[in-house]
This record gives structure tokens, C-alpha cells and sequence, in this order.
């Protein structure tokens, strides 16, 4: 396919992919690892749409030295995994379970070996289970022991670790976890999930401070965004998009860059107590920014349980996922973020950002995904235009290096620039790798702001 050449990035601009650990690494009771949210939501029938579960995945845990082979071979510049808490702390609270440290200990050091930078997300909602039969993220204990984790994590790693990420999307884990129940724990709180989100925040705060205590490398946190486009002009559905805007993507950014909690209806206040949105509001270096597609919003029928309905959007492919495909919207996004923050915004690192598609390798085991080389660089040309207008962006991750795990949906949406066939744990990259291959050492000398 002919694309022309993409533009050139910062010199420093961080090239680099995702994946999370409950969605790769399998081994879920290897050196002790306690069960998580996931292990139990997985078990019960109907909620995976496949019948699967993470309890092998990609067999990371054992194949961690081909997946680091396959990170060289690409020549990104830093690697954004995620830590499993219950392998750190089994039941959730408690000493250290060294051998589970162990674990990202190894794979730190050969990262750092490749020439690959450790990106270490601490929560990439695998609460431990025992955490949960505790009142989980509802109970604001949860915050003060995710901050004990994080003390734990950085006494081992903190000296390698080159950036750290306390949360990966608490709107999206306490809508889908808690307030629809489309993913673990399943509860179906609606607006009252809204403590979810307070504490895991609080719960960032805490972190913040017990990273700063054992080491200098930057903290940030990774939202979801999804730019808001409302349907019509009328009162009713402006309204409605204002109040889903206002939760998809302010409820999670506003406390932590100083202004408080969006006013929302339906919100109990009682829950933020004195004091928490100055530990909240801690700076941190790096805003990371997830970011997969728009929302189409309008208001909703009489009688409906949210005051919006989501609706889809004209005019745009769609991904298997049946999400749109919207570059405009990622450049629409980091515009609208530093408008609307300006000099409360700190740098930006689009921690995210990738689609499935149904990747099958052909007769001579090849994988062609000339839809993914588009979208990556379509949404590469957005950031280097959101550059462009003086936004402060700084790396760009793919999600994500495997195909893997995904949540819900099992093993049926592909997502990786590597393909992996779950049955012999074959991994083949796709051209969409070969290709950011391609694009990455061309950007090699990059160019000046
Ligand atoms: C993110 N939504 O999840 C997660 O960080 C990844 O673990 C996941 O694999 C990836 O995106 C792809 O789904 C999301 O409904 C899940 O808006 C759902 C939504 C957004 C992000």
C-alpha cells in the first residue's frame, strides 16, 4: 500500500507499545499470585463472550525473552506493561511476595538490557479478590492499601523503572466495573459507583507521594478520552452531552489538576472528605492519554436509567470493535484538553491508541493489516498536527504489542502489530509491525520543535 511519508516528530519524541498484565501474562497461580477480580468474573458464565478466561493468555510469564526479542526488533524506545498486584500482594494487603517481584524485576532488567525503557502502570484493574470481599474500590481503605502497593513495587523497582503510571482509566473501570457491570466486578451501581472513582483517585494521590519517597523518575496517571459530539442542537441533547462530558472525560482529569470534581448530578459528596482533593490534586509530570474514538451523544428516552444515550457516529470505518475510526477526533481531543487546562496541564504521552481487527495469517503464515497501518497513521499525522498547534505531546504508544486478552470479549478482538495464535502460542508479526518498524528508525533523528 503507498502512504506518503509520515512528518517528524521532536527529537526525544518517546515511540513505544502497550499491554497490561492480566491480558498477556497468564500463570495465574505461578509464585504465589493471589486470584483477582478477573479470575472470579471470568468463571462466571455468560460474562466473557467466549467462554475464555486470562488464565493462559499469551503465556507471558513464560515467554517474557521472545516478547522482549520481539520489543527490540521493533525499536521502540520504551515498553508500558502493567504490574499485577496480586502478585505482589496476594491477598491484597500484607508483605511483599517476593517471588511475584521477582517476576518484573527479570523483565525490567531485560528491558532495560534491550535498550527499552520499563513503563510501569501499578493498576490495571486486577484488584485482588480479597480486596473486593472487602468492599473493594467502594471502600475507601482500598485507597490507603493501593498506596502501601505502590511503596512495595517501588522499594524494588523504583531505581529502574523510567516511568511510572499509578492507574490505567478509573472512569472506564468504575463505569464498566462497577456501574454496568460489563466487566469485573460486574456490580451494576450506576451513578452511585461514583466512590469508585473518588478513591482510586485518592488512592493515585497516596501513590504519588509514596513513589516520590523512593524514586526520581516521572509519575503520571493514564485516562480514556473520548471527544463528546452531540447530535443535534437542541437544548435537550446539548445538555445530555455537556453531562457525559463532564463524566467521561472531566470527572477523572478536573480533581487531579486542582479544580474539584465536575458538578454532575447524581454524585454523592459525602464520600470526598476533607483534605482528599489537595492529596488528589498532587502534580504529577506526565498526563498519559488513552485514546480510541468519539461519542456520539444525545438525550435520553423518557424512563431511561442514564440521563444520555450513546449513539453511533455516522461517516467513519469502523474497527471490529465496531468503533469508529477518528483521527480527527485525537487531534480535536488534545485541543480541547489544553484549552480547556491550559497551564494546568502537564505533558502529554498518548498512552494508548490502537483498533481490532480480525487478523488472520494467509497460507504462507503472514498477517496483512493494512486497516491497522492506516489507523496508526492517521492518528500519528493527528498528533503531529496537535504538535503542531503547540500541544505538548510526547511519545506515543501503541496498544498493543500482542493481540491479547480482551477483557469481555475474550480472545476475539485482535488488537496487536504482533499476531498470536492461542493455540500453539505462535507469535507472527503483522505488516502493521514491519511497518512501525519502518516509521520508527526514520524518525530516528527526528527534528527540532
Ligand atoms: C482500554 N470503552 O479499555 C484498556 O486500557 C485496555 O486494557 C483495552 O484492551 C483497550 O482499551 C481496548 O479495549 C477500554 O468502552 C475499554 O470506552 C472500553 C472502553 C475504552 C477503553
Amino acid at each position: 500500500m503507498s502512504i506518503a511519508p509520515m512528518p517528524r516528530y521532536p527529537t526525544g519524541f518517546r515511540w513505544g507499545v502497550s499491554t497490561s498484565a492480566h491480558q498477556i501474562e497468564g500463570a495465574v497461580t505461578a509464585d504465589g499470585r493471589g486470584p483477582s477480580i478477573w479470575d472470579t468474573f471470568a468463571r462466571s458464565p455468560g460474562r466473557i463472550s467466549d467462554g475464555s478466561s486470562g488464565e493462559v493468555a499469551c503465556d507471558h510469564y513464560h515467554r517474557h525473552g521472545e516478547d522482549v526479542a520481539l520489543l527490540a526488533g521493533l525499536g521502540v524506545s520504551a515498553y508500558r506493561f502493567s504490574i499485577a498486584w496480586p502478585r505482589v500482594q496476594p491477598t491484597g494487603a500484607g508483605p511483599a511476595n517476593a517471588a511475584g517481584l521477582d517476576f518484573y524485576d527479570r523483565l525490567v532488567d531485560e528491558l532495560l538490557a534491550a535498550g527499552v525503557d520499563p513503563v510501569a502502570t501499578l493498576y490495571h484493574w486486577d484488584l485482588p479478590q480479597p480486596r473486593e470481599d472487602a468492599g473493594g474500590w467502594l471502600h475507601r481503605d482500598t485507597a490507603a492499601r493501593f498506596a502501601e502497593y505502590a511503596d512495595l513495587t517501588a522499594a524494588r523497582l523504583g531505581d529502574r523503572v523510567r516511568l511510572w503510571i499509578t492507574l490505567n482509566e478509573p472512569f472506564i473501570h468504575m463505569s464498566l466495573g462497577y456501574g454496568t457491570g460489563e466487566h469485573a466486578p460486574g456490580r451494576t451501581l450506576l451513578f452511585d459507583a461514583f466512590p469508585v472513582a473518588h478513591h482510586q483517585l485518592l488512592g493515585h494521590g497516596l501513590a504519588v507521594a509514596a513513589l516520590r519517597a523512593r524514586t526520581a523518575s516521572p509519575v503520571a496517571i493514564a485516562n480514556n478520552y473520548s471527544p463528546v459530539r452531540v447530535l443535534s442542537d437542541r437544548d435537550a441533547d446539548r445538555a445530555a452531552a455537556a453531562t457525559y462530558e463532564a463524566l467521561h472525560n472531566r470527572l477523572c482529569t478536573d480533581p487531579l489538576l486542582g479544580r474539584g470534581y465536575p458538578d454532575l448530578p447524581g454524585l454523592d459528596p459525602s464520600v470526598v472528605h476533607p483534605g482528599d482533593l489537595d492529596t488528589i490534586a498532587a502534580p504529577i509530570d506526565v498526563l498519559g492519554v488513552n485514546y480510541y474514538n468519539p461519542t456520539g451523544v444525545r438525550a435520553a428516552e423518557e424512563g431511561s436509567a442514564l440521563p444520555f444515550d450513546l449513539v453511533p457516529l455516522d461517516g467513519y470505518p469502523r474497527t471490529a470493535f465496531d468503533w469508529p475510526v477518528a483521527p480527527d477526533g485525537l487531534h480535536e481531543l488534545l485541543g480541547w484538553l489544553r484549552d480547556t487546562y491550559g497551564d494546568a496541564l502537564p505533558p502529554i504521552e498518548i498512552t494508548e491508541s490502537g483498533c481490532a481487527y480480525d487478523d488472520v495469517p494467509d497460507a504462507d503464515g503472514q498477517v496483512a493489516d493494512p486497516e491497522r497501518i492506516a489507523y496508526l497513521d492517521g492518528h500519528l499525522r493527528a498528533v503531529r498536527a496537535a504538535i503542531d498547534d503547540g500541544v505538548d505531546v510526547r511519545g506515543y504508544f501503541v496498544w498493543s504489542l500482542l493481540d491479547n486478552w480482551e477483557w469481555a470479549e475474550g480472545c476475539t478482538k485482535r488488537f496487536g502489530l504482533v499476531h498470536v495464535d492461542y493455540a500453539t502460542q505462535t507469535r507472527t508479526p503483522k505488516s502493521s509491525y514491519t511497518w512501525l518498524r519502518d516509521v520508527i528508525a526514520a524518525s530516528g533523528d527526528g527534528s527540532a520543535r
